[in-house]
């Protein structure tokens, strides 16, 4: 079941997007701004800082991003820390998803990395894994005021396809579409991927309304 907590609480006219992942940022906007959410990012924010993120869990390093740089810009922030997680590799990259492949890490690097991990081990294994995205909002203060968890289950592709999306998605396919978030582009992605799903369930929580 997915984790979520929060009191109720107000609304703030603007969120502060607290990433610096532009990938992120396209697929947040979009599903903030139809429910009548206006955010911004953090571009020209006077203040904003780089996050180090010291946390060892999904959560604990989502509620570190939103609330030290809320501190940092005084407003509402929205932060997320997600990743993948692959059966067979006992849960890796998990948190170091982002830094896979080391010092300088880039997406290619890392799904060449991830291809390179699976065909070491036992194809019995299987290719199953999951994307997990954890999302903290903590007022001008550093409060966290509600935090929401969302996940989403694929199979890792032998070799990329297709060139949308971003991070590990030319890779991750959704056994219900048989293709990669690489090939399905944004609406896809924004109806059932992990960020999608947390978001929806802050934003209810956030309208006090029932969680799903
Ligand atoms: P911020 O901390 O600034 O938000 P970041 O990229 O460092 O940006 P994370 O630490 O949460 O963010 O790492 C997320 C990584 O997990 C991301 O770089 C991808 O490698 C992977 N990931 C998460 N969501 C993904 C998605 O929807 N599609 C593909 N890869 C994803």
């Amino acid at each position: 079941m997915p984790a979520y907590h929060g009191r109720m609480i107000e609304l703030p006219g603007e969120l502060v997007l607290g990433t610096r992942n532009a990938g992120k940022l396209r697929e947040l906007e979009p599903l903030l701004s139809p429910l009548g959410i206006r955010c911004r990012s953090l571009d020209g924010l006077a203040g904003a800082v780089e996050v180090e993120e010291t946390g060892s869990t999904f959560a604990e390093n989502a509620a570190l991003k939103a609330s030290q740089q809320a501190v940092a810009v005084s407003r509402h922030v929205l932060a997320e820390d997600s990743g993948l997680l692959v059966d067979a590799l006992d849960g890796a990259p998990g948190v170091y998803s982002a830094r896979y492949s080391g010092p300088g890490a880039t997406d290619e690097r890392n799904n060449d990395l991830l291809l390179e991990r699976l065909a070491a081990i036992d194809p019995a294994r299987g290719r199953g894994a999951a994307y997990e995205c954890h999302m903290a909002v903590a007022a001008p203060d550093g409060e966290i005021l509600v935090t929401a968890s969302g996940r989403c289950r694929g199979v890792i592709a032998t070799s990329r396809r297709g060139t949308g999306g971003f991070g590990y998605d030319p890779l991750f396919i959704v056994p219900e579409y048989h293709a990669t978030f690489g090939e399905l582009g944004p609406s896809v992605k924004a109806v059932i991927s992990h960020r999608a799903r947390a978001l929806r369930r802050l934003v209810e929580i956030l309208r006090g309304g029932r969680v799903r």
